[in-house]
């Protein structure tokens, strides 16, 4: 079953064919004066992956407001519908990572295999101890793992193990972790005895990991919290994630660190001691921005997956990061910025693929910066997007994906079938 008509997508590309023929010879040839063989990258960049968040197929908000667009999804049911037509064109998003309890449904089996009807499967299941539910017994508001009431950090705890069931039922294989705890006034907590109290019940999580998951401990500098943050930064949780065990791996949220962060770095850090688990990718020019990937500094991007393929050919604790979007669409069409920033994330990833790592490491070693830095210059100014239509084309994804989704009038027609969401504010 797919959503969008296949005719449409192969008589959109019809039409580009031809010119993109022109673009992948002409690249190519270009390619192999450097050695490469076109190929084999379009290759590496068909097998490439990254996740999407099932809350991204919404439009999201700040706290001050949230201007919903008709059609948009408004249960777990219509935002795979809307993650479908994303993998349907892009053929880079095979799976989406759900969000507990936002995505609460009676019959996860089911839910299983109407995803799979869809051509999609599940990623990362992530709790949600940020918010209180209706009916819950205990308030979030002094933390959740890390909460000064015991019985809080139990209901916390029980929360995660319930994500694990669910998540099981689902296909997934980690747990990812993010907690809003911290504090807004000095004096407020005790900044040792509240990551004690973190520790101990993150490893009340740990241990209910079965044997092949592992435990994604996502840090964040601030937000909701103004003042301190239980786990702030990747040394924080770096720590958290050593003390818990091999199981548990550490998460880069790329709008999670302070302005300036060197990110790819931090990257390359968490990597060499085995401790890179996976990614959020979005932008950010002040904060946890939630932008579309790639849109206000794309080379931290390509410098990012410069790192990644340099941590691939020197695996020390083996390399498996798991790559997912994180984003909040405040003022677009949910499905055009995820088609755009799967191609943004996937095109560094092709960059990165074309450096010339001998040439790299000879310049390293030699201590000539210049041509050091050239190596990534060089495969950063090259233009990717042929590579990318061409596995696309291939996988049977659209050359063009934004043209031939407003070609497909999705999200028109599902404005006549879908209830509309109400106003409010809110992240998500
Ligand atoms: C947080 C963090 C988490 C995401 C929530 C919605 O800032 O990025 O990954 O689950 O937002
Ligand atoms: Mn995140
Ligand atoms: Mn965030």
């Amino acid at each position: 079953m797919t959503v969008l008509s296949e005719d449409l997508i192969a008589e959109a590309n019809a039409r580009e064919i031809a010119a993109l023929d022109e673009d992948y010879d002409a690249l190519g040839r270009k390619l192999a004066r450097g050695g490469l063989a076109i190929d084999a990258i379009k290759d590496r960049v068909a097998a490439f992956s990254v996740a999407v968040p099932s809350w991204g197929a919404g439009r999201g908000g700040t706290r001050f407001a949230k201007f919903p667009i008709p059609g948009e999804p408004t249960n777990i049911h219509e935002k795979l519908e809307d993650c479908a037509v994303i993998q349907q064109l892009s053929r880079v998003t095979p799976r989406v990572s759900p969000h507990f309890p936002w995505d609460k449904v009676g019959d996860y089996k089911g839910l299983r295999q109407e995803a799979a009807a869809l051509g999609l499967g599940f990623d990362a299941v992530n709790s949600n101890t940020f918010q209180d539910q209706p009916g819950q017994a205990h308030t979030y508001a002094t933390g959740s793992l890390s909460s000064t009431v015991a019985a809080t950090r139990a209901q916390a705890v029980e929360h995660n193990i319930e994500c694990i069931e669910i998540g099981q039922q689902l296909g997934s294989r980690d747990l990812t972790v993010w907690v809003g705890d911290g504090t807004n006034f000095p004096g407020q907590q005790d900044f040792a005895r509240s990551l004690d109290r973190y520790l101990e019940a993150a490893s009340e999580v740990y241990a209910a990991l079965p044997d092949d998951w592992r435990m994604l401990l996502e840090h964040k500098m601030f937000e909701p919290a103004f003042y301190s943050t239980v786990i702030s930064d990747w040394g924080s949780s770096i720590l958290a994630a050593q003390e818990l065990g091999p199981k548990a791996k550490c998460l880069v949220d790329l709008g999670h660190h302070a302005p300036n962060v060197n990110i790819e770095q931090i990257v390359a850090r968490l990597h060499r001691f085995g401790k890179l688990g996976g990614f959020h990718f979005n932008d950010s020019k002040y904060g946890d921005d939630d932008l579309d990937s790639g849109s206000i500094n794309p080379h931290q991007l390509f410098l990012v997956f410069n790192e990644l393929v340099e941590a691939e050919q020197h695996p020390r604790d083996g390399f498996d990061p798991s790559y997912m979007i994180d984003q909040s669409h405040n003022v677009t069409d949910p499905i055009e910025s995820m088609l755009a920033s799967a191609e943004a994330i996937t095109g560094c990833f092709a960059k990165a693929l074309l450096v010339d790592r001998a040439a790299l490491h000879a310049a390293q070693d030699g201590n000539d910066t210049m041509m050091a830095f050239q190596a990534l210059r060089r495969a950063y100014t090259i233009d990717v997007a042929p590579i990318l239509a061409r596995a696309r084309v291939e996988a049977g994804g659209a050359i063009d994906v934004l043209a031939t989704y407003r070609e497909s009038r999705w999200r028109e027609r599902k404005a006549q079938e879908r209830k509309p969401v109400g106003l409010g504010a809110g992240i998500v």
